[in-house]
Parts: structure tokens; sequence; C-alpha cells
């Protein structure tokens, strides 16, 4: 036939991003599962490389599939679409959750209600991941978002009083859309007197930071179904309190321009 091989532009390879992320074991069970993707690879990376990836070759106007995710600053740089996923590997809609350790509830009462009220939509988030893909350092991109929607961050800190310099270690990993939940939240909680911490680590690691109590929490919990394997892990472990955000999703993005729509188009 006329159709473009895919495949062999690409040498039979998925860009991913770190290793521990369940974007990534979702592309890999996708190749498991998918006959049309026999014989590919997932290569792992960096969200930064993907990132530098997507816009080279969109830049070329070469084909290119990546372990996407939205809320992404991407959506809003570049025309895109996630390819239809009829087995139903990535899921539906995910939200994003909030899990603290065991014991933060009596120990540091302002920081576990701030963290339980904390929710946002993708709106709200996108405009910091923006600035911060734009070159804004993220302390100043989240400090702008702070400033410009003191109704939000009042609903978040409603019913608590400042404390005295208490410390507050927030777990995350270092995806561009934790990079900006985890430094809005951080600002909210010191500005209350919290003196507070992030510390980037491996997801898995993040997981068990929180519930073996290394880390006071994290709001970076792709549920139900990207970090599915974490929560069944640590889950019993941790604290939920429920989503802060709504409207998220992960699957296998391409440019616009790409004539396939779905994982099954692809061609082994
Ligand atoms: N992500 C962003 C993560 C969750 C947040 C989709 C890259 C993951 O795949 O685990």
């Amino acid at each position: 036939s006329g159709e473009v091989n895919y495949g062999e532009e690409m040498d039979y390879k998925i860009t991913g991003i770190e290793p521990g992320a369940g974007v990534v074991a979702g592309s890999e069970q996708a190749v498991e599962d998918y006959d049309s993707l026999e014989g590919w690879e997932v290569v792992t990376s960096s969200s930064g490389a993907m990132a530098t990836a997507l816009g080279q070759a969109i830049d070329n106007e070469e084909p290119i599939i990546v372990t996407g995710w939205s809320p992404h600053w991407k959506f809003q740089e570049y025309d895109l679409k996630y390819l239809e996923d009829p087995e139903g590997v990535f899921g539906e809609a995910e939200t994003i959750n909030t899990m603290v350790r065991q014991g933060l509830e009596e120990e540091a009462p302002e920081a576990y209600t701030i963290l339980d009220q904390f929710q946002w939509e993708p709106e709200d988030i996108e405009s910091v991941m923006l600035e911060v893909s734009n070159g804004t350092d993220v302390e100043e991109a989240s400090a702008t978002w702070i400033d410009e929607n003191s109704d939000k961050v009042a609903e978040w800190t409603e019913g608590t009083e400042t404390v005295d310099n208490t410390e507050i270690e927030l777990a995350y990993v270092e995806w561009d859309t934790e990079i900006a939940s985890t430094n809005v939240v951080g600002q909210v909680l010191e500005a209350q007197g919290y003196d507070v911490t992030l510390t980037p680590l491996d997801n898995a690691v993040m997981w068990s930071a929180v519930a073996e109590g290394q880390a006071d929490g994290m709001v970076a919990a792709w549920l139900p179904n990207t970090h599915a394997s974490q929560f069944e892990s640590y889950g019993d472990d941790v604290v939920d309190l429920g989503e802060n955000l709504e409207g998220a999703k992960v699957g296998l993005v391409v440019p616009s321009y790409m004539e396939v729509d779905s994982i099954d188009d692809l061609t082994s």
C-alpha cells in the first residue's frame, strides 16, 4: 500500500520518560497487548528529554510517539492527539490525589487541612506549567499563580491558623505536573508559617517515603490506573485525602499531522 510505515521511520521506538512512571509501565503493557506494537520498544529517559524530542520531531515534521499525559503544557504548545486505546490499557479519566503519612493529622493539623483542601483545575496547573516551560523558574511561576488566585488559595487555607516554623516535607517526582503542583502547595504552606522541604524522588520511592513516614505527604498520586500498582503496595499505609485535580489522562501521544488515530493503526 501507499501508506507510510511510521514504525520503520521511528525505528519501532516509543519515546518514554522516567522508568518509574506509570505511563511507561502502561506503554510497556500496550506493547505486550497490541499486535500492532509487536517488536516495538519503549525507550526510557526523562520527562525533559521526551519534551525536547517531541519539539524536535515537530520542527522537522517527523513522526514520533511519546508517553504523554494531561494536563500538560505540550497540548497548549503543539497540535497533538492521544492515540485511541481500544484495549483500554491506559484506563479512562484519571484524578490526581493527595496522600499524607499516618499521624500527620494529629502532629501538623493545619498542614493536614491545607493538603486536604488543596484542589484546582487543569487550567490552573497548565498555566503554571506553561510559564515554567517558557523559562520562568518554578518558584516565580508559582508565586504569580498564587497572587492571581487568592480566592482559590483562601479556600485551601480556610479554617487554619498560622504556625511557627513547623517542618513539613513534601515528596514529588520531577514530572512537569508535579513540579508545578508541589511548588504551589509548598509556597502556600510556607506562607502559613511552615518550614517546607520539597524532595524529588523516583515514583516508587515517593510512595514508600509517605507510607513509611519519611515524608509528610505528596500531591502526585495518579489514580485509579496510572499508579495502581503503587497504590496496591502502599495504599494501606498512607492516608488518601482524595483528589486535588480531576480530568487527568495518560496515553500514547502523537503530533496531529500523523495519519494514525488508534494504537491499532500502527504496524509492526
Ligand atoms: N505522569 C505524570 C506520571 C504521573 C504524573 C503521567 C508522567 C506517571 O506516568 O506515573
